[in-house]
Order: structure tokens, then sequence, then C-alpha cells
């Protein structure tokens, strides 16, 4: 089969072991690549119920059959494990060079197996792998780290590292690349922290194997001229995912006050029309034509680049109404390598606890220097409240009180859309693959025209829709989603380009039903993972945070919305009903056989009774 090498790198670091293993074509063609080939790897090859920073975890970097290849934005990358942070399935996906290199050195993934005895990193050019001391870069911030590395083994190599955060294995630690492109929310980054692994890089000097590359390279030419030719091109090189702040505002949902209101006063302060006055440069991901990467120079004089969720979080979400304060958290938070979205929502968290009493520090919404400190003290574990913070919301809950404060889906923090009066948006961070994420269902824009206080189940179809797409396909083929997204570059352009790469003949139809066994898949890992550990899967799992039931907006054009609970746990029912789970929220035993997935079935009947 073309458009896959058909081989799997694997780094065993415990015995400084590197081998090449063949991956079963089947295998190949049911999960695709990226997300979809990294759960099928997780549920192989882990024992149920490991301790996510023990030797034992996988990480798994993979990427897909488009991936590296001429076309609209391919160079972006899944790096995936057991999440330290919710004890299920985690992932995420960052531009980098690394996925071009990986694609030239002749891998559909690399899996790290193990625990370094000291500090290394991982050199990759072609077969040869070698594992370095690293030594000199730990310690380092990933700028730093990355700026050496690329001195090291030329400018062109793909790197994927961490920074200090992911050394200390803060729960919310990234994988960082290109100084400023982050992946891996669910502390995936305290993974490769625990692995003892700086760093990963990757020089690659092969023809990938492509059953068309003359298509292929005639397609691609086309896309990227329709991509410049959409409408909507010109406003987004402009201002990229930042002009999400006026759009959130104007549809109050932008996360203001750790997620109690969808308004902020301050919100032009933030704004993509402010953002533009302030930029400096731009950048993106490899093989991208629509980049999106705005830079500006923060509070402190040094280079930054902002997208939507960090501003919001770093921003609005705790107060903060000056655009280069937050360039200055946004840029800390990359050189830390810790994500933007849990540091804002834990130090969210703390104000609001420290408002009500929970905590005895006295905090404010808006304070930068206290709001520095604190995020200091997360990133780098130094105070105990850092300290408690660093193991995410659950426990910081636990410790403190306040679980209103805490504002999470299964461990993971929410991302930057308020759902108080959003129940289509609350259901998909319900029921995304890795706790609350935008990344799988992103329907809140389909929402706000389509009957948006409904609890219909039209809108948990679309919830779906925009899943497998999303969650599923973008995340199997690994590509950026963002061209269809907000240019509406058709979809049609990547499963052609799926075919020329493959020799497959695919429709659009083909690849859901990959995606509908990737979420399959991911959800039964959940669960067989909850109970290795004792707990007990359940529909309550799928919730989004309680203070979107409880405390309703104080203010704006939507003051008193909030969520009804009974009408949420109808419409998640429509979901479960959709995709063949039953009431708890598990895949019934006739969904996992029309998945092909008969020995997850077998599996997990061993663990839980099936229906
Ligand atoms: C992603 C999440 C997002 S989603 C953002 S901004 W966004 C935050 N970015 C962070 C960051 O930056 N630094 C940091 N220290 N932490 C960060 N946490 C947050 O992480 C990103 C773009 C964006 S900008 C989005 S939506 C799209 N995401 C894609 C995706 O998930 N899949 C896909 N196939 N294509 C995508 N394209 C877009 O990529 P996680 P990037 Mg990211 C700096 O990883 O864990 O999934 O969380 O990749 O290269 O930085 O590009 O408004
Ligand atoms: Fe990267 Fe933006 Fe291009 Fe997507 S659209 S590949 S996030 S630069």
């Amino acid at each position: 089969t073309k458009g896959w090498w058909g081989k799997l790198l694997w780094i065993d670091l415990s015995r400084r072991e590197a081998k090449q293993v063949e991956i079963d074509k089947n295998l190949l063609s049911s999960y695709v690549g990226g997300r979809g080939l990294a759960v099928r790897l997780l549920w192989d090859y882990t024992r149920p119920g490991i301790d996510p920073l023990s030797p034992e975890n996988l990480l798994i970097v993979a990427i897909g059959p488009i991936t590296g290849l001429p076309g609209p934005s391919t160079g972006k990358v899944v790096v995936a494990a057991k999440s330290p942070l919710t004890h299920g399935y985690g992932d995420g996906n960052l531009g980098s060079r690394t996925a071009v290199m990986l694609k030239k050195a002749g891998f559909d993934a690399v899996v790290f197996s193990g625990k370094s005895e000291k500090p290394s990193y991982v050199y990759i050019e072609n077969e040869k792998v070698e594992i370095n001391n690293a030594d000199d870069l730990w310690g380092l911030d990933t700028f730093t780290a990355e700026k050496r590395l690329l001195e090291r083994h030329g400018k062109d190599a793909g790197v994927l590292l961490i920074g200090p955060s992911g050394e200390r294995k803060v729960k919310m630690a990234t994988i960082i690349s290109q100084m400023g492109r982050s992946g891996g929310r669910p502390g995936i980054g305290a993974v490769m922290g625990s692995k003892n692994l700086k760093a990963i890089v990757v020089r690659g000097t092969r023809d990938p194997p492509v059953d068309d590359l003359k298509s292929l390279r005639e397609t691609a030419a086309k896309a990227y001229i329709e991509a410049k030719n959409k409408p909507a091109y010109p406003f987004w090189i402009r201002q990229g995912t930042m002009a999400t702040i006026q759009w959130s505002q104007e549809n109050s949902v932008l996360p203001t006050y750790n997620f109690s209101e969808g308004v902020f006063d301050e919100s032009s302060g933030i704004d993509g029309f402010t953002m533009e006055k302030m930029k400096v440069s731009q950048r993106g991901c490899p093989n991208c034509n629509s980049i999106c990467g705005n830079v500006v120079l923060d509070a402190s004089g040094e280079e930054s680049e902002l997208d939507y969720e960090n501003v919001a979080m770093l921003g609005s979400n705790i107060g903060l109404g000056d655009l280069k304060k937050v360039a200055q958290l946004n840029r800390l938070a990359d050189m830390w390598g810790i994500d933007t979205i849990g540091l804002g929502s834990a130090i969210g968290f703390a104000i609001e606890a420290s408002q009500k009493g929970f905590i005895n520090e006295k905090m404010e919404w808006g304070d930068f220097p206290k709001i520095l400190e604190l995020a200091e003290d997360i990133a780098l574990r130094r105070t105990k409240l850092g300290d408690d913070l660093a193991e995410g919301l659950v426990h910081a809950s636990s410790v403190y009180g306040c679980e209103e404060c805490a504002i999470h889906v299964k461990g993971l923090s929410v991302s930057a859309y308020d759902c108080h009066a959003a129940p289509g948006m609350a259901l998909s961070y319900g029921v995304s693959s890795v706790g609350a994420h935008h990344k799988d269902a992103w329907v809140i824009s389909w929402e706000v025209s389509h009957g948006r206080f409904a609890y219909s189940p039209e809108k948990a179809k679309k919830v779906l829709e925009l899943q497998k797409i999303r969650g599923g396909f973008f995340e199997n083929i690994v590509a950026c989603r963002l061209p269809w997204v907000e240019l509406g570059l058709e979809l049609d352009w990547y499963v052609k380009l799926f075919n020329f790469a493959t020799g497959l003949r695919w429709r659009l139809d083909d690849h859901m039903v990959v995606a509908e066994r990737t979420l399959t898949l991911i959800r039964s890992y959940w669960v067989r993972e909850y109970h290795a550990e004792g707990r007990t899967w359940n529909r309550k799992m799928d919730y989004p945070p309680i203070k979107w039931f409880t405390r309703p907006y104080t203010r704006g054009p939507l003051k008193g919305a909030r969520l009804d609970p009974q009408k949420y746990d109808e419409l998640l029912g429509y979901y479960y009903e959709l995709l063949g789970w039953d009431h708890r929220g598990i895949p019934r035993a006739s969904t996992l056989r029309r998945l092909g997935l008969g020995d997850v079935e077998s599996t997990l009947g061993k663990i839980i009774e099936l229906t």
C-alpha cells in the first residue's frame, strides 16, 4: 500500500534500543493514522490501569498518509499517551517540521516506551537513531533549547521538545515546537518528562511512497490556489484565530472571570483589531499558505505568537484587558511548555476560590504582578498553591474545595467558549475524546444561528457530524483543519489528496466510518482505564462543569442564561443513541462488532457487562 510507509519506529528508552516494526496494512486502513493509530497502539500495547507517568506508558508521535506531502496545511503531527491529567486517552496536534521530516525519514509513527536513566534527547536521521545525553539542555526553556538543537543538527531539522514544566511533570505540560506551537493539553509534555526525554529531533531525506505523485502535486497546487481565492482569506491572514475574540464577545461566549460571564467589558483591549495594530510578523506551520500565527511584542518587548484560546484564557478569563500583558503570559507559557488553557483555568480557579474564601491568599481579577507570579509558581511548581494547581483542577478542588470553580470535563480544563447559553457546545465539551476540548466538535458557530437554546436531536446530530470530521477525519489523516473551518476549503480536496497518496478510492463516507471506529475505540479505552483503576464509568462523566447549570450569567445581553440539567441529560441521550452507546455512555456489543472491534468487545466484556 502506498501513502503509508507501513513502519513504526519503536524506541525503548530503558534499554536504549530502537527497532523498526512493520505495521499491519489492515490496521493502517482501519485507523488511517494520527489519532486513530495512536489509540489502537495504546489499546494493544499498554497494560490496563498503568500509571501515566510510569515507564509503562507510551509516548506516541504519529503522522498520517497525507502529512508532509504537498497540500494545504499538511505540516501537523499528533502526540498521544495515556493522560496523567485525566487518566484517559490524551493527545494533541501541533504544527512542526517534525511532521514533514518524519514522513521523509520513513515512519508513520514513533513510539517511546520505558524511561531513560538520565536526561536524554533522541536524534533520528532516516533509520539511524541516537539516544543522546541532554545534560546541557535539561532545565532550559523551550526557545533556548530548540535554538541549541537547531545549531547542532541543522536549522531545517524537526524538533519536538519540553520545557521546565514538562521536566517537572506538571500535569498540563505540553510539547512545543518552532517557538510557539504547542500540542498535548492533557499533559503529554509531562509524559515526555517522566521518560527523561527532553527533545526529539528528526531529519529525513527519503522520498515518501505516493501512488500518483503527478496528480497529487497538481491537486495540491489547485487546492492552494483555491484556499487563497476564498473570500475569507484576506481577513484570515490579517487576524487569524484572533478574530474570534470579537465574535465570542458579540455572541456572549467569551470566557470571563473563570467562566462566570460570557462578555468582558475590556474585550476591545485584547481583540483581533488591537492585535493587528501591534503585529510585527506572521508565522505558520510547514506546507501552509494560510498562515495564521500572529506575532506581537509583549509587555517586556519580546515576541509572542497569539491565538484565540491563549488570549481568551489568559485575558478575559482572568480579568486582563491589556494584550501586551496577555502576550507576555502567553510567551512564558510557550517557554515553560505549559498549556495556556490549563494555565488560564488554574489561575481563574485560584482567583475565584480566593474571592470566595476557599484560599487564604488574596487575589484579584486582572492583578498582573500577582498573576505573573502565580503563573510561574504553577509552571515551576514553586509554592504549595502552585504545586497543587500543577496537579490539575480535580486535585486542586479536592484540596481547597470550591468544586464550582473547577471548570473542566474529566479533568481537562474547558477551552475558551463559555456555554451558559450554548447547550450544543456544552455537549461537545462533555463528549470530546480527550476531556473538554473544542477540537472535536466546534459546534458553537453553527449553534448560535440554529436554535441556540434548543436541546434537540438535530443538535446532537450536528455535534457528532463535526466530531467525526474534526476529531476523526482531520486527526487521522493528520492535516490542519483550519483552511476548511475558516476559509471553507472543501473537504473533497483532502479526500482526493488521500486517494492520490494511497491509491485507494475512498469517499468521505469511508473516512467517516474510520472516524466512528476511532471515537468508539477511544471511548472503550477510557472505560477500560477507569475500571482498571477501580472507578466506575457513568454518564455523569460526560457532563459539563456544574457552574453552567447553577450560576446564571449576571450581565450582558443574555443575563440570566444557564443550562438546564434535565434537558442536557436528554441531549446526551440522543448523542449516545446516534453512536450506538448505551445509557452509561458505553459502546454496545453490537456497535463494537459493527465497527470491526470484535476484539475490543471481548476485552471490554470481561471488565464490564456490555449491553
Ligand atoms: C490545542 C490548544 C489550542 S487550540 C490553542 S490555540 W487554537 C492553545 N495553544 C497553545 C499555545 O499556542 N501555547 C501553549 N503553551 N499552550 C497552548 N494551548 C492551547 O492548545 C494551533 C492551531 C490552532 S490555534 C487550532 S485551534 C487548530 N488546532 C488543530 C487541531 O487540534 N487539529 C488539527 N488537525 N488542526 C488544527 N489546527 C489548528 O492549529 P492541542 P499549533 Mg495545538 C502556541 O494542541 O493539545 O490539541 O491543543 O497546534 O501548531 O500550535 O497550531 O485557537
Ligand atoms: Fe498552521 Fe494556521 Fe496554517 Fe493551520 S492554518 S497549518 S494552524 S499556520
